[in-house]
């Protein structure tokens, strides 16, 4: 039995990988005296997992269940995944396609979700928190949820968490529609740079997994198109003191022997000092780390030491958003500007890392400013034998609308986002946090905003024809490269060797068929652990 329960999943891709907001939410709990169980793989649990792990967990001492939704897409079965990317050509495509507002599965399954664990305790809560808890204000789909924790929800969910064992008090805000929510605004976290994910044993990690940590939180960049609501933060803000690295490290060495790791770090070398005291901190380890983690490609053009710093360090996969080469654009999203110097500096990671790391690059296909000549200026270089990168993902660019939610009789100051235009006051917040494209289209020469938007070089339609185009092209085959980034690692998860992903592509159905099946055994591992 438990008293929390939380489900998670980063579904709709290939292979296997952990979500650290859940584990981060257990640590605080366990911490707390609160037992808890994460349960994975939720996406795909069947009615009868799911009563069995009911059944298992919930009793009349469970206070709540949670749901952890950052990586929550619409479930596809395994049938359907073969096919879309086979046909397709395109596992970016299907994640775009698998959007959802909050459950990866249908009406019936939530109906049947709510139903059962009410038969067990009728009293227990269920708590939506992950970025999906923005979604509050989709009633009444969402009506059976208690709790809606928005932000950081380290602070939160224990003073729920509190409340609902102890009768403590609780601040709660309510939407219109009388959504309860509590927001790192009203329960403030200050305390990243001391925080672990410790790994207990019910947690069943996988001998020599790939497992994601985090070494700081937010970014100090605020690129335009980009929305979190931790961009912009103060430099040296939410990194992690090097006593609380190196113990995580050490734990999970010494109690899981794990040496690999996935950085949940928007951008690892966002500065010289960051990555040397990475380099330092992580070299003083007794062992050998590798790490995969998003970078940035024009940041280490202006400190070429930070290339041998990170191979020193361990990096075996790195993601650049280099997203555009074209100038104009590039300067107005706040991305490196020169893509010539892009592309040699490209060549001479390479020269320095050899094999050793999997460099691949995202590019963003939409951006004001960029015509269609010079995307498809990107696509021949792309094609061409001196792309040098072993993964390659080609997005449409995504504006999403800005989404005010109404908070009714408060006195708490709920607001969330930073940015001055919307700075919210006390009695309203906005939570889908905006871009700052979005929210000043004319500057970035958007004629029309929103989901459909258009530019004066550029609309969406024609943006999503070039991506398509893209992907249809034999040429490039890195853009179905199982080594893309942190595909890399849950491909790793699944029990192949370095040297085998890196002869792995979406586009072979027998590689695919091969994936599934043994992310189908890993899991009934698990389910066997479990239930
Ligand atoms: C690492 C990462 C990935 C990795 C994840 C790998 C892994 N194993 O962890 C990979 C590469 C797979 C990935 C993929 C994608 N990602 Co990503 N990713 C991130 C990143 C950089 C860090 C996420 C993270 O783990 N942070 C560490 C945890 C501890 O922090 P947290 O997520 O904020 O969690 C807190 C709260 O959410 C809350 N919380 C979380 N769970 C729960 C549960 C309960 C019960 C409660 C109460 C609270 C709670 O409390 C946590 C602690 O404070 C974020 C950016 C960011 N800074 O958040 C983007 C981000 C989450 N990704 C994003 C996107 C768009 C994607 C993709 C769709 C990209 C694409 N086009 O393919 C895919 C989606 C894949 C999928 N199927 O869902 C967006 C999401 C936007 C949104 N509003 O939903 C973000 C915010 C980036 C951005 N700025 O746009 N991503
Ligand atoms: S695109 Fe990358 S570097 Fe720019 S603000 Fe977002 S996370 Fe930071």
């Amino acid at each position: 039995m438990a008293e929390v329960l939380i489900f998670t999943d980063i579904n709709g891709l290939v292979g296997f990988g952990r979500y650290a907001g859940a584990y981060r939410i257990a640590t605080e709990l366990r911490n707390n005296g609160f037992t808890v169980q994460v349960i994975e793989f939720f996406a795909s649990l069947n009615e009868k997992e799911f009563k069995s792990i009911i059944d298992n967990y919930v009793d009349k001492n469970t206070l709540m269940i949670g749901l952890s939704t950052t990586f929550f897409h619409t479930h596809i079965s395994d049938e359907k995944l073969i096919k879309y990317s086979t046909d397709k050509n395109s596992m970016h495509q299907l994640n775009a396609a698998n959007v959802t507002l909050l459950f990866p599965q249908d009406d019936e399954f939530q109906n049947i979700f709510f139903d059962y664990i009410k038969t067990k305790n009728d009293k227990l809560k269920i708590v939506v928190g992950g970025h999906k808890a923005q979604n509050v204000d989709q009633l009444p789909i969402f009506k059976n949820v208690d709790y809606w924790i928005m932000g950081q929800g380290e602070v939160s969910i224990v003073a729920l968490a509190k409340h609902l064992k102890y009768g403590d008090a609780l601040m709660v805000a309510k939407t219109k529609d009388n959504s309860k929510v509590l927001t790192d605004k009203m329960y403030p976290f200050n305390k990243f740079s001391d925080c672990k994910i410790r790994w207990e044993k019910n947690d069943y990690l996988f001998e020599d997994e790939n497992i994601p940590i985090e070494v700081a939180r937010g970014c100090i960049f605020k690129c335009s198109f980009c929305a979190f609501n931790l961009n912009g933060k103060k430099f040296g803000d939410y990194n992690k003191n090097r006593k609380t690295l190196i113990d995580e490290f050490m734990y999970n060495y010494d109690n899981y022997g794990i040496t690999n790791y996935m950085v949940s770090d928007d951008t690892l070398n966002d500065s010289k000092q960051k990555v040397n005291y990475l380099h330092e901190t992580i070299t003083s380890l007794p062992f050998k780390i590798n790490l995969s983690a998003y970078c940035r490609l024009d940041v280490i053009g202006g400190n070429f030491d930070m290339a041998y710093k990170l191979h020193e360090m361990g990096l075996k996969s790195v993601n650049f958003g280099i997203e555009t080469f074209h100038k104009k654009a590039a300067q107005f999203v706040g991305k490196g500007s020169n893509a010539d110097k892009q592309k040699q500096l490209l060549y001479d990671l390479k020269k320095v890392w050899g094999d050793d790391v999997f460099m691949s690059a995202g590019f963003i296909i939409g951006l004001p400013f960029e015509p269609i000549s010079s995307v498809k200026n990107t696509f021949e270089w792309l094609y061409s034998n001196e792309n040098v990168l072993s993964g390659v993902g080609v997005y449409r660019y995504f504006m999403s609308d800005p989404k005010k939610i109404e908070i009714k009789n408060t006195n708490y100051d709920v607001g969330l986002t930073e940015l001055n235009d919307l700075k919210s006051d006390k009695n309203k917040m906005v939570w889908k946090t905006p871009s700052k494209m979005r929210m000043n289209p004319k500057k970035y020469n958007f004629t029309q905003p929103g989901s459909r938007w258009k530019h004066n070089e550029m609309d969406w339609a024609q943006a999503e024809e070039l991506v398509n185009e893209f992907y249809k092209n034999k040429k490039c085959p890195q853009k179905l490269s199982m080594t893309y980034f942190q595909d890399f690692n849950r491909i790793k998860n699944l029990g192949f060797k370095d040297e085998e992903v890196s002869k792995m592509y979406y586009n072979d159905p027998k590689n695919l068929i091969d994936c599934i099946k043994r992310k189908q055994e890993i899991k009934l591992k698990y389910m066997e652990k479990v239930i």
